[in-house]
Formats: structure tokens, C-alpha cells, sequence
């Protein structure tokens, strides 16, 4: 970390950053928008924002810019997002910073942020040369049946503030090797991350020197310009990150128009401890699963669900790391747990717990920590021991409450588990390798994600990312998400001398 900018004022050292990066001053100063810091809740910057009637302009520029980018061999793509991941390389410290300024996050977090960024680069240069079709055996003599996966055009990037610029990445990244151009909608609590990652693919743009004009634009505003983004015309595939109640909006309204979607919404992350499990992991995985970044994380564990034969040694062993563990200004040293993102993140908290009260909980921690700044909203993780599965826990409540519940039969457990409207990610924390096999069975965990003794959150890019059910079924970054970017075409080629019709059909003229 930069220990000199440690004494300037939130503002200036976002300022510094931003400098350094290159973003010019006239982007986030005596605009309407106004940017916040959490750590503080002090204003850091004002930006410019579009009108719809820009951005609607922008897009047509981006659908122009896709026309010309498609015909660059895709190897050659990756050459680009190779050097978008060396820029992210050498900016890493700063951007990792600005993270960690807007959206709270602590520095090993921030920096496991813009880490996550480079490894999606590494992943989709390689991609670059992979983007492969099947050749399929064909039933006509003389014939050759293949698919053709083509680029699609302007990708939509809708992110969230709590990953404020990862998330963008993993789109990006996949989009442009896959010879699409890009506008991002960030969110409105975290745009001067937006422009200084933006700043740093401008960077390697230039570099590359052959690439279109306007392959990658952000466009800085509110829920309008977003919504600008969903009805273009031109925009083929809009990834959205954000709540189950964004995307019932955003899905219909794609699907109206025939465009593609890949939705990232709630999670409402379960974790079953089993009666063999390794309590010393388990307690560390629960731990960062449910107190890490807050709890603001859409893989956040939210449900723990512990065998009756060991709830009486792990529950109070994690009650303990609940109450010791150090809540702060996560940029001032050793805190784990940095603020929520604002006031109404705090609000909606507090209305859980008193929701969980009277269902039976009992709550430990949730209360606000006193910090000299007034507007920065910083609480104590919550763990409350609930009776029954209902009420609040079936919702995902964007802040740190886990809520834990005994049980005693494991298919009636694994049933609850699946009982929640989300279907993100899961784990289990057991050594019976058939109560874990079974986990992962067509019977097991109905989410995208689910894990064998780790947390639920923290994936590494390579796997496919996303979820079920009301998580909105998109997936990102790793294994095949790329298909999703691109068109695919059938393409059947006769180089025979006669018209043989498939399914024996004759039509002889
Ligand atoms: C998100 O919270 O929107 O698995 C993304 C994780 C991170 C990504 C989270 N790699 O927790």
C-alpha cells in the first residue's frame, strides 16, 4: 500500500490515483454525479455523466466499432487483452487502492480484486486461439457438417458496486477476444473505479494501435442510461450483475427483443457442516465466507446449517470470531471487516435482524461501530442462532448476517438447503465422501456453484461463475461461458456431384 498517501484526505489520495492512472481531471470534477467514499462517507469526486441521447449515440459508435473488430483474427484479439492484462499488471497496487477507497474493501481484498481482473486476461488470451467448433459426421455422402462460432456485437455491461471492476473484466475480456466491442454501465457508487479501469484498457488500446475507435466506452449515469443500454437495438447480449429484483426488469425486457442475457443476481449462499467435518477449516472458510468484504459479496454465505452431534463446539468457537474480530477503517491497518457501502445498505441490515427477533432468533453482534465519521456505516458481523428456516433467512440481505440452524437428518437438511428462492453457491464441510458425493449429485446442491470443504465464496476464475433459479442462470468468466459472446452457425458443405436430402426425402424434379 501506499503508506505516503496514507495522511491525505480520502478525496485527494482517489485524486492521486486517478492522476497516475491517467483518467483526466476534467472527468470526475463539477460533474452532477456525485462519488462517495464508505470508509469515510465523504464525497470524493463529481463526474460527468451522458444523457440517454448520448449514450444512445455511443452505442450506435460501438456497433460501428464491432463491425471492424470482428474482422480481426481472433489470436489477434488476444493480443489486446494481453496487453489490457500487462497495464492491469503494472497499475495493480493503485487500482487495487481505488478499490479498496470505493468500495471499502481491505487491501488484500482490493488487490484480490484487480488480481482476478489479470487472471481473466491469462485465461481469455488463451481463449483467443481455442474459440473452437466441432467438425459432426454427417449422414449425406460427400458432405462435410461443421460449426462456426462468429462474434455477436455490442456486448451491455451492467456491474454492481461490490465488485466494481472484476466483474467488468470477465466480460470484457471474454468479449473482446471474441470480436465484440463493449459499453459499461457501472454502478453509480463506485465510477471512479470504472474510469480508471477504463483508463487502463485505453491504455493497452493504445498500445495495440490497430483497434477501431470506441471498442470499449463507459457510460457514467444513473438507472436511465442503464435502461438505455437494455432497450438498444443494436446491443446483442446485456450481462447484468445486481439484485433478483434488477434482473425480473432487465430479463423480460432483453427477452422482448430477442437479445441475449446473462444474469448474475442474488445469492442466498447455504453451507452444511457435517458431523465428520474438519471444525478447525470449517470455522476459518465460515469465517471469511460470511464476514469477508462485509458479507457483500453475491457468493456470501448466508445460511450455515450445523449437525446437532457438532453445533455445541463449532457455534461457539464462531461466535467468538464474531465478536473478536476487528472492524474498521480497512485502508488504517489490520481490519477485516471494512463498512457497508452506505446508509440504506445499514437500514435494510437492521431490518433483517429485527425481522430474525421475531422469528425466534437470537442475535449476536449487528450493532453499529462508532467511527468519527457520522456518514460511514460500519457494524459489527452478525450471527443469529435462528429455530427454525424461515422468515428473513430465505432472503439474501446484501450485509454480514449469517444465520445458523441445527439439524439432524441430511436429506432433510439438503432439502432446506434448496428452499431458498437464489441458487448461487454452496458448501459442505464434511470427510464422508458419500454425504459429499451426494452433494454434488443431480440430487445434491441445486446451485451453480458447490464446493467440498471451502467457503462459498472466492472462486477462482477458470470455472464457469454464476448460478440457478432466481440467481438469473447467466455464467462468466471460465470453462465455456465464452459461447454466450459469440454466434454460432451450422455450416454444411456438399462436394459431391449429387443432391442427396437429408432424412432419405426425395423431391426429384
Ligand atoms: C460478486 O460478488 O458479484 O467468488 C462476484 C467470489 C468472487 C466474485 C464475486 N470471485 O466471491
Amino acid at each position: 500500500m501506499n503508506i505516503a498517501a496514507k495522511n491525505l484526505p480520502i478525496a485527494a489520495e482517489a485524486a492521486a490515483i486517478l492522476e497516475r492512472l491517467g483518467v483526466e481531471r476534467a472527468a470526475y470534477t463539477g460533474g452532477d454525479l456525485k462519488a462517495f467514499s464508505p470508509i469515510t462517507g465523504e464525497q470524493t469526486a463529481s463526474l460527468k455523466t451522458v444523457s440517454a441521447s448520448d449514450a444512445a449515440a455511443m452505442i450506435d459508435r460501438a456497433d460501428d466499432a464491432f463491425r471492424a473488430w470482428r474482422l480481426v483474427p481472433a489470436p489477434k484479439r488476444g493480443e489486446l487483452v494481453r496487453l489490457f492484462g500487462e497495464a492491469l499488471r503494472s497499475a495493480k497496487s493503485d487500482l487495487g487502492h481505488l478499490v479498496s477507497i470505493e468500495a471499502g474493501k481491505s487491501p488484500s481484498e482490493g488487490l484480490g480484486e484487480v488480481q482476478e481482473m489479470i487472471d481473466i486476461c491469462d485465461f481469455a488470451v488463451g481463449l483467443s486461439r481455442q474459440l473452437y467448433g466441432l467438425t459432426i459426421a454427417t449422414e449425406r455422402p460427400g458432405h462435410r457438417m461443421m460449426e462456426t462460432w462468429h462474434p455477436l456485437g455490442v456486448i451491455g455491461i451492467i456491474s454492481a458496486f461490490n465488485f466494481p471492476v472484476a466483474v467488468w473484466a470477465w466480460n470484457t475480456a471474454l468479449a473482446l477476444v471474441c470480436g465484440n466491442s463493449v459499453v459499461w454501465k457501472p454502478s453509480e457508487k463506485t465510477p471512479l473505479a470504472a474510469l480508471a479501469a477504463q483508463a487502463m484498457l485505453e491504455r493497452a488500446l493504445e498500445r495495440f494501435g490497430e483497434a477501431p475507435e470506441n471498442l470499449a466506452q463507459v457510460l457514467i449515469g444513473d438507472r436511465a442510461i442503464g435502461e438505455v443500454l437494455v432497450d438498444h437495438p443494436k446491443v446483442a447480449l446485456v450481462s447484468a450483475t445486481g439484485s433478483t429484483r434488477m434482473g425480473r426488469e432487465v430479463g423480460p425486457r432483453l427477452a422482448g427483443r430477442f437479445a441475449r442475457a446473462i444474469l448474475e443476481l442474488g445469492g442466498n449462499n447455504g453451507g452444511i457442516v457435517c458431523p465428520s467435518a474438519d471444525l478447525d477449516m470449517a470455522l476459518r472458510a465460515i469465517a471469511f465466507g460470511a464476514m469477508g468484504t462485509a458479507g457483500q459479496r453475491c457468493t456470501t454465505l448466508r445460511r450455515l446449517f450445523v449437525h446437532d452431534s457438532v453445533y455445541d463446539q463449532l457455534v461457539p468457537r464462531l461466535k467468538k470470531a464474531y465478536a473478536s474480530v476487528s472492524v474498521g477503517n480497512p485502508l488504517d491497518g489490520s481490519a477485516l471487516v471494512g463498512p457497508l457501502i452506505d446508509r440504506l445498505a445499514f437500514a435494510n441490515m437492521q431490518t433483517a435482524l429485527a425481522d430474525a427477533k421475531t422469528h425466534g432468533g437470537t442475535v449476536h453482534g449487528g450493532e453499529r461501530v462508532e467511527t468519527p465519521h457520522a456518514a460511514a456505516y460500519y457494524v459489527k458481523p452478525a450471527l443469529v442462532e435462528m429455530p427454525a428456516h424461515e422468515g428473513p433467512v430465505l432472503e439474501e440481505t446484501f450485509a454480514p448476517i449469517l444465520y445458523v440452524m441445527r439439524y439432524s437428518d441430511f436429506d432433510a437438511v439438503l432439502a432446506q438447503h434448496n428452499a431458498v428462492g437464489a441458487g448461487l453457491s454452496s458448501s459442505i464441510f464434511t470427510l464422508d465422501m458419500r454425504e459429499a458425493e451426494r452433494f454434488l449429485a443431480a440430487d445434491g446442491s441445486d446451485c451453480g456453484i458447490a464446493n467440498v470443504n471451502i467457503g462459498t465464496s472466492g472462486a477462482e476464475i477458470g470455472g464457469a461463475f454464476g448460478g440457478e433459479k432466481e440467481t438469473g442462470g447467466g455464467r462468466e468468466s471460465g470453462s465455456d461461458a465464452w459461447k454466450a459472446y459469440m454466434r454460432r452457425a451450422t455450416n454444411t458443405i456438399n462436394y459431391s456431384k449429387a443432391l442427396p436430402l437429408a432424412q432419405g426425402v426425395s423431391f426429384d424434379i
